[in-house]
């Protein structure tokens, strides 16, 4: 068995591993302190992302396998050249907060320390990049000071933008046990939406999309009229409360004004104020609803300031608390790796510069801050930059004006992409492709959103050519000639005690960031090192669990700093062409750009395909209903996405997902739709506020193919599959989603041409034998081939969206048919098949929403606990339990009318 760290979300769960022959058996680590043994429906189905199919396992230059030395050579060879002709600016690293700290650091010290450029920036940029510029506004340091065991602590927890059930589920786990115990500790969740998170909500501010600031200056304000301000904490140890409050006192004056700008009830804000106003114990937790706005670092330090204000913070149960969304968000942070940082929380200041150059020996170091990521593709596309490194990440999909993203790497003369897919949008882009070695492979160190470092150990085999991210990087650093003792790792271990030394290097306490106590770590210390929460002066101590208690800050007075803000509408505006706010965020079981998620049936059996949310006003204003297509179109791009219904949105408000992509789906990328639109301080882009268009997209036909292989797998890719390419279902489909389904592979497809499907089944899927079913006059085509008894391929088209349920057939996969499933095979109901269960609620035990629904009903159940005695659902990772919650209202709702 081995003990690790999960690799999606920031809440960083300790995992158990254990190989037994083929089969992996992942666990929630009952003896890690973030966790104590859950895991969420991500991390419980780990096991089921691990095959090396689609995997990148050898190097390849200009898409032809090649050996590391060829790959290698090839791209420091161009790197020296593109230096000498145009300087070492014209160089970029695109890098991840999925890289491990050392991958990172290594990283970072090649481009800072001896190119010589800071054109090195991180997805963090779309993630992180206004909670560290507000937090270090407000405290001179990207601290993040509090811990999870605050949330349980408080007696108040205001959630802002963030949807922590679904985002960070077992922090999420832990505070809605904490709220069970003790019920006395209130929930105020601030969200345009109704979400997951909502459902333990005392209160609900279903805010107007971009007002946070209106909200938190108007509580400042509050504050200060109703004589809640800590004086005594202003006076000592803070700096700026005067500025800050006036103009929170301009900003907007009284809970009318502000419930207006807000688009809130004045009861609810007074509710929330006066909930606020009277609680000491008070987190609160915000995330991209906060950081992802063109006023993102305001709404940082508006939150901040209402903290300093009552003097909550450094306390336990009391500090603002900015919830990291990577793995090892955090752990970019201290290496340095956004374009306006130094490595280990130093800045672009002399006697920093002069400090790490000196600790790294090296040549130059770079003078001043880099490009900002959205600046780095408009720089390609200006022609400054010649050459990018993207690292375990996927641009083409995650940024902002996404089809300027692959215009610039169509365009840059060296694409470089390491990672651990063969088939990404990005990777399509690359001149090298570089195979990294993926989670359960490699080793090192993470960091999670409470600054506790943790160990991820490798458990596999190395597959192919595969090699860890720090190894690869330094390879190609002593091709371009830097001294062999700078970049002499054998092991992450060597990385992670340097830079645990750089961190103490004349720290003495002036930095928040000091692991120096690590730095002597023996490679057997490394190996088995606990987590751990950061600052670490020295082996004997045991981490630290708070920060900011004795009340001294980072800044040149070492005060905590209130800012003056006046708030602003976001950049763009709904108008009378584009009339919608389109809001983009995450699902319950996906992971952004699917590359892993998006390979476990299981997961993708709660959402498969992508989709707009839509009040359901808008949607009869639209004529459309659920299940129908429509186009979502901005000025820039345009995305074909199914409708769900909910008046958990506002009118006027859409949400799609930001997860499908190019491999798995026709249109549904909304990184296209989305304008480079930037917080002024941070440069992270405003993703939740851009004014759309909702279309009905009306196609001539609908349809659905069921292949017990992949049918569009990439030719050179080992398969059996049928000769039928990507390319044809393009040509055949305007519409196409793509769906792993646990025997086999699902295609959801719609489009306008009519196509003769006899002819195009016999053509394309290459065989003669089919059942066939045709009713010309009512557009309906069905057939099924069928190989030794078992199903191998059927094709439903119709005129309707809905067709028939995919599931039955789906059922019939990897089974012998017998003699009334063929003869039923083409009326859809081929077995007098169970009541339909409905979408998968329950992804753990594959439990149905109609399943459940029917045995609220049957058995007049009352709460998720019996949900969960009757049909195990929500018993495995309890992911589902706000959706449990949901169906048991929805029910009784049911029965009412
Ligand atoms: N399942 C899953 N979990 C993940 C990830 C994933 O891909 N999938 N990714 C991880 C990563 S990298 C991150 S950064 C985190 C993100 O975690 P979250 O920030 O919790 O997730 P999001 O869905 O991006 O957005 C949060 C909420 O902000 C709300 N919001 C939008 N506009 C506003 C506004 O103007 N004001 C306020 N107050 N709220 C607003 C949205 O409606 C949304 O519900 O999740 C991490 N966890
Ligand atoms: N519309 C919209 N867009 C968004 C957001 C949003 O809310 N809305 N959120 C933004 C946020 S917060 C984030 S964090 C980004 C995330 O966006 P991305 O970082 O682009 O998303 P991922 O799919 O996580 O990409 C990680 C890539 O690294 C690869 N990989 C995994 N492990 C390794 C490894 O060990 N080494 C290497 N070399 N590669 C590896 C994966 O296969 C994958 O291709 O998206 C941003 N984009
Ligand atoms: S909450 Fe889920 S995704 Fe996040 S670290 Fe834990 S198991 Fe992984
Ligand atoms: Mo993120």
């Amino acid at each position: 068995m081995v003990q690790t760290t999960c690799p999606y979300c920031g809440v960083g769960c300790g995992i158990t591993a254990e190989v037994n022959q083929h089969t992996v058996t992942i666990k929630g680590d009952k003896t890690h302190p973030a966790n104590f043994g859950r895991l969420c429906s991500k991390g419980a189905a780990l096991a089921d992302t691990l095959d090396l199919n689609d995997r990148l396992l050898y190097p390849e230059l200009h898409h032809q396998r090649v050996s590391w030395e060829t790959a290698l050579t090839k791209v420091a060879n161009e790197f020296k050249r593109i230096i000498r002709e145009h300087g070492a600016n014209a160089i970029a690293f695109y890098v991840s907060g999925q890289l491990l700290t050392e991958d990172y650091y290594v990283a970072n010290k090649l481009m800072k320390g001896f190119l010589g450029t800071a054109n090195i920036d991180t997805n963090s940029r779309l993630c992180m990049a206004s909670s560290v510029a507000g937090h270090k506004r407000a405290f001179g340091s990207d601290t993040v000071s509090g811990c999870y065991e605050d949330l349980e602590l408080a007696d108040l927890v205001v959630l802002v933008g963030s949807n922590l059930a679904w985002c960070h589920p077992v922090l999420y786990q832990r505070l809605a046990a904490a709220k069970e115990q003790r019920p006395r500790l209130k929930i105020v969740v601030i969200d345009p939406r109704y979400t997951a998170t909502s459902d333990i909500a005392d209160l609900h501010l279903p805010i107007r999309s971009g007002t946070d600031v209106w909200l938190f200056n108007g509580l400042l304000n509050f504050l200060r009229t109703h004589d809640h301000l800590d004086y005594e904490f202003l006076e000592a140890h803070t700096h700026g409360a005067g500025a800050a409050l006036k103009s929170a006192r301009e900003s907007a004056a009284t809970i009318p004004q502000i419930a207006q700008l807000c688009g809130l009830t004045e009861m609810d804000v007074a509710e929330f104020y006066r909930l606020f106003a009277k609680t000491d114990k008070t987190v609160t937790v915000y995330s991209q609803g906060v950081n992802q706005s063109s006023a993102g670092t305001d709404k940082v330090n508006s939150i901040i300031n209402c903290h300093l204000a009552t003097g909550r913070i450094g306390k336990p149960g009391a500090t603002p608390f900015s919830v990291t969304g990577q793995p090892n968000a955090m752990g970019g942070r201290e290496v340095g790796a956004l374009a306006n940082q130094l490595v280990a929380h130093l800045d672009f200041k002399p006697e920093h510069l002069a400090l790490v150059q000196q600790f790294w020996q090296s040549p130059v170091i770079a003078q001043q801050p880099g490009l900002k990521a959205v600046e780095l593709y408009d720089a390609i596309v200006a022609g400054q930059i010649k050459a990018i490194w993207i690292m375990a990440t996927n641009p083409v999909v995650s940024l902002p004006h996404a089809d300027k993203v692959k215009q610039a790497l169509g365009m840059c003369e060296l694409v470089v992409v390491s990672d651990c897919v063969r088939y990404t949008d990005t990777t399509e882009f690359a001149h090298v492709l570089l195979p990294a070695l993926a989670w359960g492979e490699k080793e090192g160190t993470v960091t999670n959103s409470e600054r506790r470092i943790s160990r991820q150990r490798a458990f596999l085999p190395v597959p192919g050519d595969a090699k860890p991210d720090w190894w690869i990087i330094t390879e190609v650093a002593r091709r371009l000639g830097f001294a062999e003792t700078a970049f002499a790792y054998q092991s992450s271990a060597d990385i992670f005690r340097e830079y645990a030394a750089l961190s103490g290097e004349q720290n003495k306490g002036t930095r928040d960031f000091d692991i120096s106590g690590l730095a002597n770590l023996s490679d057997a210390d490394y190996q088995r090192l606990s987590p751990v929460q950061w600052p670490l002066k020295s082996p004997t101590e045991v981490g630290t669990t708070r920060l900011f208690s004795d009340y001294q800050f980072f800044t040149a007075d070492n005060k905590a700093h209130l800012i003056a803000i006046m708030p602003r509408a976001p950049v763009h505006l709904p108008n009378r062409d584009y009339p919608f706010i389109l809001n983009t965020g995450r699902t319950r079981d996906q992971w952004h750009t699917m590359t892993r998620t998006g390979k476990s049936a299981r997961l993708l059996s709660h959402t498969s395909e992508s989709y707009v949310e839509i009040h359901p006003q808008d949607a009869g204003l639209l004529r459309i209903q659920v299940g129908d297509l429509v186009t979502v179109s901005s000025e820039l791009g345009q995305v074909v996405v199914r409708v769900k219904i909910s008046d958990h949105q506002q009118p006027g408000n859409v949400f799609i997902p930001m997860h499908w992509n190019g491999q798995n789906s026709s249109q549904a990328r909304v990184g296209a739709l989305i304008p480079p639109v930037t917080d002024p301080i941070s440069g992270q882009p405003e993703f939740k506020h851009t004014p759309v268009k909702v279309e009905r997209y009306q196609p001539a036909w609908y349809g659905f193919l069921l292949s017990s292989t992949e049918l569009d797998a990439p030719s050179n890719q080992e398969t059996s599959a049928q000769p039928f390419s990507k390319i044809t279902l393009h040509e055949v489909a305007d519409y196409w989603v793509k769906v792993r389904e646990v025997a086999g592979w699902r295609y959801e497809l719609a489009g306008q041409r009519r196509i003769d499907w006899s002819l195009w089944v016999r053509q394309q899927l290459g065989t003669e034998d089919w059942l066939e079913f045709q009713d010309r006059a009512q557009g309906r085509y069905r057939c099924a081939n069928i190989v030794n008894e078992q199903l191998n391929i059927c094709l439903f088209i119709g005129a309707e969206a809905r067709l028939t349920s995919r599931k039955p057939l789906m059922s019939l996969f990897g089974k012998t048919l017998d003699p009334v499933e063929r003869l039923r095979l083409l009326t859809g109901e081929p077995n007098s098949a169970p009541a339909a269960s409905g979408e998968v609620i329950c992804a753990c035990h594959a439990v149905g929403r109609e399943t459940i629904l029917a045995a609220i009903r049957q058995h007049g159940l009352v709460n998720y606990q019996q949900i969960g005695e009757t049909l195990k659902a929500g018993t495995g990772c309890g992911s589902c339990i706000p959706e449990l919650k949901a169906l048991l209202i929805e029910a009784k709702g049911r029965e009412v009318a």
